[in-house]
């Protein structure tokens, strides 16, 4: 398989179909309504979540245009989540996927609401799904609405900002931080796409533990592209995360196992092709 192929195909799938709803579910919009959402959702993006969730959905047999509608969620719940922490009162960021940032562009009030946008129609394109589907449209929003919110990845950012004026973190701090900011987005996206394909049991087990250590591993990858910012910063001011706390080596070690242990569990399946090509991508460096 050609990864790098297989790869544009299913960002392209995806891009367009968020184009599309802008351009017909919103058409009777004026502009200066959609405008911060459409920049910030379509800006970029490599789309590991909804792609998660059109991968898992189809290595299960699920039906890939409702996975292509929660997959368009996930992102739109992703842009939200990047459009809020880029703000002045969270992480302060002038850039994003290589252009201004939200706030940056259209003004601090813009981007507060934009945000909100993003979340709100996350949530009209499920329950749009539910009101056409059954019982698998249901639990797939019950997974994202669950880990997106106060039970994921909105305790994440807190666990995060608590953090910040902690002074000795620990490696529980860190994992739980990983835990609900990275890995429970994660978690929704891999799990959306199994409920979808109606499937329980140990196939939701698995996918599961697949998704906690995907999410794992990419967290720790993306403190490794974040690590020469990061040197930087005064020692009281560094990221909470595993090179700081346990050094390189020992933070690759974790990377190598969460990656590994991913792709076992993938093996168990025989349509993951795609998702393992996907692990060796984005880890197959390490
Ligand atoms: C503001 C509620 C709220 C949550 C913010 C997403 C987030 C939580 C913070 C962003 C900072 C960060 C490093 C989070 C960890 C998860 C992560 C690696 C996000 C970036 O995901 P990518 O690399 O981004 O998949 P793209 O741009 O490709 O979608």
């Amino acid at each position: 398989m050609n990864f790098n192929d297989e790869y544009k195909k299913r960002l392209t799938l995806i891009n367009e179909h968020i184009e599309s709803f802008f351009a017909n579910e919103c058409r009777n919009l004026e502009s200066f309504v959609t405008e911060a959402p459409v920049y910030s959702v379509l800006n970029g993006g490599k789309r590991v979540r909804g792609i998660l969730t059109l991968e898992v959905a189809r290595m299960l047999g699920g039906n890939e245009k409702t996975a292509l509608e929660f997959a368009a969620a996930i992102e739109f719940i992703q842009a939200y989540s990047l459009v809020h922490d880029d703000l002045p009162c969270m992480d302060d960021d002038d850039y994003r996927r290589g252009q201004l940032s939200c706030h940056k562009k259209f003004g601090e009030a813009k981007g507060v609401l934009c945000g909100d946008s993003l979340l709100n129609l996350a949530y009209e394109v499920m329950l749009k799904s539910i009101l056409n589907g059954g019982d698998g449209e249901k639990k797939a929003a019950a997974e994202i609405a669950h880990r997106a919110g106060i039970f994921g990845m909105i305790k994440g950012q807190l666990i995060d900002i608590d953090l910040m004026s902690k002074k000795d973190i620990t490696l529980p701090d860190v994992e739980n931080l990983i835990e609900y900011k990275t890995t429970a987005l994660i978690s929704a996206a891999a799990l959306a796409g199994a409920r979808i394909a109606n499937a329980d049991g140990e196939d939701i087990e698995n996918i599961k533990n697949y998704a906690y250590h995907l999410g794992t591993a990419f967290q720790i990858r993306d403190d490794f592209e974040d690590e020469e910012e990061d040197k930087l910063k005064e020692e009281e001011e560094k990221t909470p995360n595993f090179i700081n706390l346990l050094g390189k080596e020992k933070a690759i070690e974790k990377l190598i196992y969460h990656r590994n242990s991913a792709r076992d569990i993938l093996k168990k399946y025989e349509k993951s092709e795609f998702l393992t090509a996907m692990n060796e991508f984005l880890f197959g460096a390490f």
